[in-house]
């Protein structure tokens, strides 16, 4: 068989370097029995068309991210809540890979439509880019953010003073070029590989969110191949997720030293700083809480995970 694999990036990116990964081992493993056609982001229409036609079996395994998941899994959106996460990676890392509201209360939400989460991972925190300074809540007053489409995503930003705007990922360097929007938040690997750098002024290193994703596949599709099928494809992609996490680290590590030798300005938010953005965001998280019942248990579980890391690994 030939898998379709969807990915909402593009050629060189984290996610394509995942698929690519998987296409290496799976076929690999299975001597060829089990081959893997990668779809770059676009070629299939746009991240919320991928999810779609994930769901109606056009095509069989995909990364989605929360920013494009949010109206069709709306608890999804828990990962894209700013501040909710560590600014230690490897606690997220911990996190990512043990929660049981995450691996657990999550995944049955999507399972609740037919789509397996085999695995959330994270691609790197995320910075802001911006033609002036944000360093402080006032500073972002008026600012015209570019978040992806999902209205936790922009009520967040909007509580903290900007104005968000949803334009596509093909669009970004365009807007910023003509100044339709002033700024927008990525990991890093992702603003060096769209060029933003060219359009940009100030990097700001602010942990204010990790870039999280999943790794999904139809359950019908999946549940109806041989037994043997489906073990492989589950071994690879658990082989390729534990790589993920030390490859999105140097596609990190790349981008920073490119960054660096650009003239643009990297500014790292002090401490003090990113206290008083979590204190204006928080009002995300007490909303995310009326989502639902389950949404107020799954949060509070994953605040708890997250201290419980961050108190394992400061020991
Ligand atoms: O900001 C975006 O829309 C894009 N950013 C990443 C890191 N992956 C795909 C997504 O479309």
């Amino acid at each position: 068989i030939t898998l379709k694999f969807a990915h909402e990036e593009g050629q060189g990116d984290v996610q394509d370097l995942y698929a690519n990964k998987f296409k290496e081992v799976i076929e690999e493993k299975t001597n060829g029995r089990i081959k893997v056609d990668v779809y770059t982001g676009g070629t299939l229409g746009t991240s919320i068309d991928i999810l779609h036609s994930l769901q109606t079996g056009a095509i069989d395994l995909a990364i989605t991210s929360p920013g494009f998941s949010g109206d069709v899994i709306p608890e999804s959106q828990i990962m894209s809540i700013p501040f909710l996460f560590s600014d230690n990676l490897e606690v997220n890392k911990k996190v990512l890979k043990e929660s049981e509201a995450l691996n657990g209360l999550l995944a049955n939400k999507y399972e609740e439509i037919g789509i397996i989460p085999f695995h959330f991972w994270l691609e790197g925190f995320m910075y802001w880019s911006a033609n002036q300074e944000i360093t402080a809540p006032d500073d972002m007053n008026g600012v015209k953010m570019r978040t992806m489409p999902t209205n936790l995503i922009i009520k967040s930003y909007e509580l903290m003073g900007a104005t968000a705007t949803t334009t596509d990922s093909g669009e970004i360097y365009t807007m910023l070029q003509t100044n339709g929007i002033d700024g927008q938040e990525n990991p890093l690997f992702y603003i060096v590989n769209g060029n933003f750098l060219e359009v940009q002024d100030y990097l700001m290193d602010t942990k204010h969110h990790i870039y999280t994703t999943a790794t999904v596949t139809n359950q019908a599709f999946f549940e109806g191949l041989p037994e043997k099928d489906q073990q492989d494809i589950q071994e690879a992609i658990n082989e390729v997720n534990d790589w993920s996490f030390d490859m999105q680290d140097e596609e990190a590590e790349k981008a920073l030293e490119i960054a660096e030798e650009d003239d643009i300005e990297i500014i790292e938010l002090p401490s003090e700083q990113r206290e008083a953005f979590k204190e204006v965001s928080l009002p995300i998280r007490k909303a995310y809480k009326e989502e639902s019942d389950d949404a107020k248990e799954m949060i509070e579980l994953l605040e708890k995970e997250i201290k419980e890391a961050e108190t394992e690994l400061a020991e």
